[in-house]
């Protein structure tokens, strides 16, 4: 049966691009105040915290991570988005601040960091 007073929970990792488009996504909509955003430093105690609370509930922890309802635990971010965007009949695509971050910064860094593994690949077998 669906818990109609859980608030969905969102796990995000300080400066990970991914967790990020998340954030953009949730603000843009409007949805921030309707989830619970637990953030933590790379490091700290509070990540510990996270990783402990994430662990038995997924095959392997990565950020962001979400709880979506209770017990349905989810480390996709586009599968976070697309839950939320549902829920809320948002289409990310028509989403300003979101869409730039997605094919602009997001989609370079992502281009150079493929770049950068081919480039490390190349020269390690040289
Ligand atoms: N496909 C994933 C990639 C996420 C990803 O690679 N996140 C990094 C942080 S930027 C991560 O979780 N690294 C492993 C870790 O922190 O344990 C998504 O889009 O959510």
């Amino acid at each position: 049966m669906t818990d109609h007073t859980f608030k969905p929970i969102v796990y995000l990792k300080e400066n990970c691009p991914f967790c990020l488009k998340v954030r953009l996504f949730l603000l843009e909509s409007g949805l921030a105040s309707e989830v619970e955003t637990r953030d933590f430093v790379p490091g700290t105690d509070q990540e510990e915290k996270i990783r402990a609370e994430l662990s038995p509930h997924v095959e392997k922890v990565s950020f962001p991570s979400a709880q979506l309802e209770a017990g349905r635990y989810v480390g996709e971010s586009d599968d976070i988005i697309a839950f939320f965007a549902a829920k809320a009949g948002r289409d990310p695509a028509g989403m300003t601040v979101y869409r730039n971050y997605v094919d602009g910064v997001f989609a370079t860094s992502m281009k150079l960091w493929k770049e950068n593994m081919e480039l490390k690949k190349a020269a390690s077998v040289a």
